[in-house]
């Protein structure tokens, strides 16, 4: 076991509560997605079980035993929900769509595997309608932010489908997923030219695959396209010509290719073109776009990404957090209803800690997703263990205070979208521990009521099989390991202290004379930005009283004080400690948490997969040295700068 299959590689259960169903399979309705939910159940069920079970279709009157998937045409329900039931001798699976069934049938097996005991009756509902993976990689099979190998979907230009393909279709869906971008938002050289007859043939494969296990293809776009590859010399979205050559386009796609679901728009962000390039604002930009697809069914979906990545370290005015809500604040109300504003979870770029981002209090008209980043771009790039899903339950769970009653994130969005954290690597992930973001991901948004423990706990056991401790102490060290992974990186929410461009190891001038907007601003007295309201008064994009509450020091949550504040090293945290000592203990703090979380591992060794056990151990190893790196970086600069000594008088450098 390599872990080709990551959580579905399905252990030997002891537990034999579910054998007495286990005698036939038998579904009233077949199509593909109901093939593959059979076949599903057939594999598991042989691994887990050793049993080969038969499946055959007929009338659901005769049926008396065994497990059933009825799938009821009266219904109307499309997102995914099912009903499990229990009764003598049956286990029937009920859904008013083929993917509800796929799904009830994973729910089904990831039980088993748990080695649970059956349960009467279980109703889900997925809690969002969009639950998508964006995939940053490029047609020669490089991956931006990838760091788990290269692509599965693209080498050398061309589209690959493989049995790696269907894998991880069936990972997906597993979880919940069910709509995917392929493409990286930044769209260069041949990956313009996916929307085009060039690659029909294979997406029209693909998304048949993709299909069958209920997932949706959807393509990233270059606005300038029209220029790029249809030679006109113009993008402008109010140009006649414009509009013309995407028609064509558009109608070509979602005519031929099955089901496909729409667009990903990276526009006037990082050098890519958008409405803004033409002096148009980006609803004109986006809605472009949503009413010539809109008869196909087809949505838009538009990143809220967009801000000044030029500017002058020297200016300390601008505020890059400002961005994106100046730009779209504004503009509440006047998308179209199929296009969805992507915005990332926070103000600034998926960093280990940093604010909700004040547009989701804000926009009360417009269709939103949130976008989350599991690869681990500012977060330890799978060579530190973070585990993300317990910050992402935090955002949804966030309070926005926004006008309707519906208040939190959770209830203001349509959908959530994560940036891959998956290459060609054999375990998928890199890190093995890194899947539990994408397996975590899945179970979180398909059921946000979930808790971040019990997913990390279920993910164990799917993946290393039912032994209690271990599972326990996996579980331990993935729920401590964002808190460590922050203990000993950039303090209380100031973000960024990367080495420029690969964003990996301390650099804490890296960013700091550059044009990106990514400041500290440290000198001998203290540091941080002061965004409250004396200062670039980003505070007051959020609503009452989370305005207040931010740009008052005495209320603002600590870890993020330096996001909000600037502030004297000498000023007293709530623990009594100074920002100085502070900074110094959470660094000398972090390393010791991996040194302990080394010693956790080491415990575990034979109870698994030994490449495993030394893959994950090798790479512990590697965010040892790297942890110590940021402290020693951190605890000496911040000592160089202040020339305050650490009350307790250990080896800064
Ligand atoms: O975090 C930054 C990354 C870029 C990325 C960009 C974005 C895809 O460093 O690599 O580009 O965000 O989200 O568009």
């Amino acid at each position: 076991m390599m872990f080709e299959e990551a959580w579905l590689s399905y252990h030997t259960v002891n537990n034999s509560s579910y054998r007495p169903y286990l005698t036939r399979i038998t579904y009233n309705i077949e199509d593909d997605i109901i093939r593959n939910a059979i076949e599903e159940a057939t594999i598991a069920i042989k691994k887990m079980y050793g049993i080969c079970l038969q499946s055959e279709c007929c009338a659901m009157e005769a049926v008396s035993e065994g497990i059933v998937l009825f799938l009821n045409k009266e219904g109307c329900e499309q997102l995914g929900s099912y009903d499990i039931s229990m009764a003598e001798k049956v286990i029937r699976i009920e859904a008013s769509s083929s993917v509800g069934i796929l799904y009830g049938v994973f729910h089904l097996l990831r039980s088993m595997s748990m080695e649970e005991d059956p349960c009467e009756h279980v109703a889900c509902s997925p809690s969002n309608a969009y639950r998508m993976l964006n995939h940053w990689d490029n047609l020669d099979g490089s991956i931006e932010r990838g760091y788990a190998g290269n692509s599965f979907f693209f080498c050398e230009n061309k589209v690959l489908i493989t049995e790696r393909t269907k894998t991880y279709a069936r990972l997906l869906a597993s979880v919940g997923i069910n709509g995917v971008v392929i493409n990286n938002v930044n769209v260069t050289k041949d990956a313009a030219l996916l929307i085009t007859s060039k690659y029909r043939n294979s997406l029209i494969h693909l998304a048949g695959l993709l299909n069958s296990y209920g997932i949706q293809l959807f393509l990233s776009i270059q606005y300038s396209a029209p220029m790029s590859i249809g030679q006109l010399e113009t993008a402008d979205p109010c140009d006649e010509r414009v509009i013309h050559w995407w028609e064509g386009v558009c109608r070509e796609l979602f005519l031929t290719i099955p089901n496909f679901g729409g667009f990903l728009v990276k526009a006037d962000s990082e050098g890519n073109v958008g409405p803004a390039t033409y002096g148009r604002t980006q609803a004109q930009g986006a809605n472009m776009l949503a009413e010539i697809i809109k008869p196909y069914g087809g949505i838009v979906i538009w990143r809220c990404f967009v801000y000044n990545c030029q500017q002058d370290w020297r200016d300390r005015k601008t505020d890059r957090a400002k961005s994106s809500f100046e730009e779209f604040a504004p503009l509440d109300g006047e998308f179209h209803d199929n296009v969805m504003l992507q915005i990332k979870n926070g103000p600034m770029d998926f960093q280990v800690r940093e604010p909700v981002h004040p547009l989701f209090g804000e926009l009360d008209h417009t269709n939103t997703m949130l976008e989350v980043q599991l690869a681990q771009e500012y977060t330890g790039q799978q060579i530190h263990v973070c585990y993300l899903i317990p910050m992402i339950k935090d955002i949804l769970e966030f309070q926005t205070y926004g006008n309707s009653n519906k208040d939190c994130v959770k209830d203001r969005i349509r959908g959530i979208a994560a940036v891959a954290n998956t290459g060609d690597d054999p375990n998928w992930t890199g890190h093995d521990l890194a899947a539990a973001n994408l397996y975590g991901y899945g179970r979180l948004t398909f059921q946000l009521e979930l808790d971040a423990r019990q997913i990390a706990e279920e993910w164990c056991r799917m993946t290393f099989g039912v032994d209690a401790s271990l599972c326990s102490s996996i579980s331990t060290m993935l729920m401590n390991s964002r808190e460590t992974y922050e203990h000993y990186t950039a303090p209380l929410g100031i973000g960024w202290m990367v080495n420029p461009s690969n964003h990996y190891g301390p650099n804490v001038d890296g960013y700091e004379y550059d044009r990106w907007g990514t400041y500290h601003r440290a000198d001998c007295h203290g540091i941080g930005v002061d965004r409250t309201s004396e200062g670039t008064n980003f505070t007051s994009q959020y609503k009452e009283p989370l305005a207040s509450l931010y740009d008052d020091i005495a209320t603002c949550p600590e870890e993020l004080l330096l996001f909000f504040h600037r502030l004297q090293y000498s000023y007293q945290l709530r623990s009594g400690k100074t920002i100085i000592q502070h900074i110094y203990d959470s660094h000398f703090d972090g390393v010791d948490e991996v040194q302990e979380m080394i010693s956790s591992w080491m415990a575990l060794e034979g109870g698994m997969d030994a490449i495993v056990y030394n893959r994950v151990l090798k790479r512990l190893y590697m965010q040892l040295e790297s942890a110590r790196e940021w402290r020693d970086v951190i605890n000496t600069y911040f000592y160089r700068k202040s020339g305050i000594d650490d009350s307790r008088g250990r080896i800064i450098y």
